[in-house]
């Protein structure tokens, strides 16, 4: 890790808990390069994380951060960010959480458009309970619950993102460190929803089991098979077949959620008349009623 980023890191916190090879190290890096690009304050900057080893990222990184439980990190970030609208929420998740348990919450929080940047640490895989499938499982392939290969289809997250709403969509590879920084920067920047796919290495669990050797191949894996979306225009969907479309996938300007909401407070307050909702104070309270 790059000494400037040093100030970001619990130092205390370490060693770490990834196992040798993990891309989750990869990831965090570039999420701290893409804070340090934007010049994000760290006190106006919470970084919200489910339950995984994705998740426990939250646990090395000095900013505000929360460690939720199981699938339900979106849900927290949506609570902090209607009551505290001016600060930078980030979201850390894995793909059981964000599309398995949490799923739920990421359809709806995409349809808001809520300001919202998900990093989702797509390693295919339950990594923290030991390999089982996931949603994002691709077909064929080998889990603890799936020993003979997985037979259900896998969810293109990044299209499920963009359908329901989202209006940044991006995805990269542990691979490609300085695409995943741009992308997650310009999650950042977006007013809104923003998914950053960012497909890691879990040799532990993944990799082992479906004979990908170490975290060494998998990034070469990672290389030989992710395919810019530019390039794709000159691709049959024959050679696109198995390759991850990597690049900025979707960008779109929809209103804000919680700009929406702050209207909606101003109209209620116009309606109801002087004194009967609380100020707001640089979006520290919100139409609570006196
Ligand atoms: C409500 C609930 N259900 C199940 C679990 C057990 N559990 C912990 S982490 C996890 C899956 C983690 O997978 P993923 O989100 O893909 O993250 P990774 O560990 O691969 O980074 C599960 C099922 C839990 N902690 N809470
Ligand atoms: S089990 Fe997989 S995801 Fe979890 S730390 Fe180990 S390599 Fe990383």
């Amino acid at each position: 890790m790059m000494q400037e980023l040093e100030k970001y890191l619990r130092r205390d916190r370490f060693p770490h808990m990834w196992c040798p090879g993990c891309g989750n190290g990869i990831v965090l890096g570039c999420l701290l390069r893409a804070i340090k690009k934007l010049g994000l304050e760290q006190d106006k900057t919470i970084i919200v994380g489910g339950i995984g080893c994705s998740s426990r990222a939250v646990g090395y990184l000095d900013f505000n951060t929360l460690h939720t439980t199981h699938g339900r990190a979106l849900a927290f970030a949506t609570g902090i960010k209607l009551a505290r609208p001016e600060l930078n929420v980030i979201v850390v998740t894995g793909d059981g959480d964000a599309t398995a348990i949490g799923g739920n919450h990421f359809i709806h929080a995409a349809r808001r458009n809520i300001d919202l940047t998900v990093v989702l640490f797509n390693n295919n895989i339950y990594g923290m309970t030991g390999g089982q499938y996931s949603p994002l499982t691709p077909a064929n392939k080998k889990a603890t619950t799936a020993p003979h290969g997985t037979i259900e289809p896998v969810f293109d997250v990044a299209e499920l993102a963009r359908a329901a709403g989202a209006t940044f969509v991006g995805r990269s590879t542990t691979y490609h460190t300085n695409l995943l920084t741009s992308l997650i920067a310009g999650g950042i920047e977006n007013k809104g929803f923003s998914l950053v796919e960012a497909i890691t290495a879990c040799p532990t669990n993944f990799g082992r089991r479906n004979k990908m050797k170490g975290g060494a191949e998998m990034l070469l894996w990672q290389r030989d098979n992710a395919v810019h979306v530019q390039k794709t225009k000159q691709m049959s969907p024959g050679e696109l077949e198995g390759k991850i479309v990597i690049g900025l996938l979707h960008k779109k300007e929809t209103p804000e959620y919680t700009f929406v909401y702050d209207q909606i407070i101003a109209r209620a307050r116009e309606e109801s008349g002087p004194g009967t909702l609380t100020p707001l104070k640089g979006g520290e309270s919100r139409g609570r009623t006196e």
